[in-house]
């Protein structure tokens, strides 16, 4: 067979390739066997119109029964892993440890159980957005005792899984669910209270991160030897022109929307990144506040958040011009960044309204973090572009040609140590305020059939090709 091989080089022997999903997103069941109400089953069910289907995730893909059907795609597939999310609500229903529920803790016990017996990592999400409506009742992530809540349930995964579970993620993307206490009708919790909620829950997320980082550090490490990470979003915001104000908001923006939390775990210096800093104390000065609406973290605290993070775990899905403004259209980037944002007319458009197809900007983030923190090990733990769901996902074939393409760059032109690559999804799911009219799956699931059947799309055969061989087809090679 032909190949790129020389070009672009080979992914190496010991990088993984794996899929991904998120309870919310596939399990269904949301009320069966003892679970718990979670934040989006609240907010869902009182408001049906936040969605643009009127759907939520009651039923979804029904994983909850179904999950050795998915365990036989991600075979299909070759996957080395799988990145699922474990559900809060399923395992403690109203988020305290006192309260538990055996149905739960057994559900995942059996995916863990049928992955690894069909050779693939279990590769664990603790918290991606779906906390228990009982803790949000407190007041959710403002409220600092969260910090021990997700202590208590961290500490219960490490007990009840970590004798096979290796790779941790405490959060997904706090930037985006964040934005769930700043803005309304697209996030749970649906708080609007811009520039106050999402920076204190920002900042009780990352002390609740570090707090399961020693935890695991501390009692389960030397036991059981796995990682523990966080995984960020990391879209690229480049300079819409060399100038000099353009260069400067495409660091605000990187800084706003990834340095906030990165920068606390990953630099040196630990912290709020310098620039985020000053803008927001001063910004809540011309408010006339008397303090910053960023809280602050004592020396303490600093030196206890850095350095909490065994590799950098990056989502990547597409890219924005930017320069000096303001923008309202981007979770991830604040006011406070005063930086306008919008997509070239020339990139390739997608299903989704926010994804464009730039994949030099998966590059350029790759590198952004590479330089900005040390040249961790990173791995990528979401990629992926909708359509509306057909088998034939040329689309999708071409999304990932391009990106992968861009991996490979930044392993073997730039030295970059990327270690890992995951596509979101693995199955068609419910896409947050989309619905289910966004299609990110490599597997087709029949949303009319009861039974929810899994059917491989095209993109599928020309992944496992990929994970398979360690390279990419030729470009004219048809899948
Ligand atoms: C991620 N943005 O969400 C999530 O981790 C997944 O649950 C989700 O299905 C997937 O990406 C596709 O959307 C994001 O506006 C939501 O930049 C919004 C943004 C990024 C990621």
């Amino acid at each position: 067979m032909s190949s790129s091989a020389t070009t672009t080089g080979r992914f190496p022997q010991d990088f993984l390739f794996g899929s991904a999903t998120a309870a919310y997103q596939v399990e269904g069941a949301w009320n069966e066997d003892g679970k718990g109400e979670s934040i989006w089953d609240r907010m869902l069910h009182e408001h049906p119109d936040y969605v643009r289907d009127r759907q939520n995730g009651d039923v979804s893909a029904n994983s909850y029964h179904l999950y050795k059907d998915d365990v036989k795609a991600l075979k299909e597939l070759g996957a080395h892993f799988y990145r699922f999310s474990i559900a809060w609500t399923r395992i403690m229903p109203t988020g305290e440890a006192h309260k538990i529920n055996q149905p739960g803790i057994d559900y995942y016990n059996n995916l863990i159980n049928e992955l690894l017996a069909n050779g693939i990592q279990p590769m664990v999400t603790m918290y991606h957005w779906d906390l228990p409506q009982w803790l949000q009742d407190l007041g959710g992530w403002t409220n600092p005792i969260m910090v021990d809540y997700f202590e208590d349930y961290a500490r219960f995964l490490f007990e009840r899984y970590g004798d096979r579970v290796k790779w941790w993620f405490t959060f997904n993307e706090p930037s985006v669910f964040a934005a769930g206490y700043a803005t309304e009708r697209q996030m749970a919790p649906s708080l609007n209270k811009p520039g106050v909620g999402d920076y204190l829950a920002s900042h009780h997320v990352l002390i609740a991160h570090a707090r399961a980082y020693h935890l695991y550090d501390k009692h389960y490490r030397p036991t059981q030897q796995g990682k523990v990470s966080i995984a960020l979003m990391s879209n690229w915001y480049e300079p819409r022109s060399d100038s000099t104000e353009d260069i400067a908001a495409s660091d605000r923006a990187m800084q706003f929307s990834i340095g906030l939390y990165a920068h606390p775990i990953f630099s040196s210096a630990g912290d709020y990144p310098a620039i985020v800093r000053e803008l927001v104390d001063k910004n809540s000065k011309a408010e006339g506040r008397p303090r910053s609406r960023l809280p602050v973290f004592s020396k303490d605290m600093i030196e206890y958040i850095k350095g909490t993070s065994d590799f950098y775990s990056l989502n990547y899905y597409t890219c924005r011009l930017v320069s000096p403004g303001i923008t309202k259209h981007d979770p991830a980037l604040r006011p406070d960044a005063e930086v306008s944002s919008h997509a070239d007319p020339s990139w390739p458009t997608t299903a989704s309204e926010w994804i464009k197809v730039v994949p030099w900007g998966l590059r350029k983030a790759i590198n952004w973090v590479h330089k900005q923190y040390n040249g961790p090990t990173i791995v990528i733990t979401e990629n992926g572009v909708p359509d509306n769901g057909k088998l034939e996902d040329l689309s999708r074939i071409s999304y990932y040609r391009v990106h992968l393409a861009e991996v490979l760059k930044s392993i073997h032109e730039d030295g970059c140590n990327v270690k890992g690559f995951t596509t979101w999804s693995l199955l068609d799911n419910f896409e947050w305020n989309s619905g289910y009219t966004e299609k990110f799956g490599l597997y087709f699931v029949d949303y009319s059939d009861p039974a929810r059947t899994r059917k491989a799309k095209a993109s599928v055969q020309f992944l496992k090709q990929i994970i398979r061989t360690r390279e990419l087809p030729e470009e004219t090679q048809k899948p």
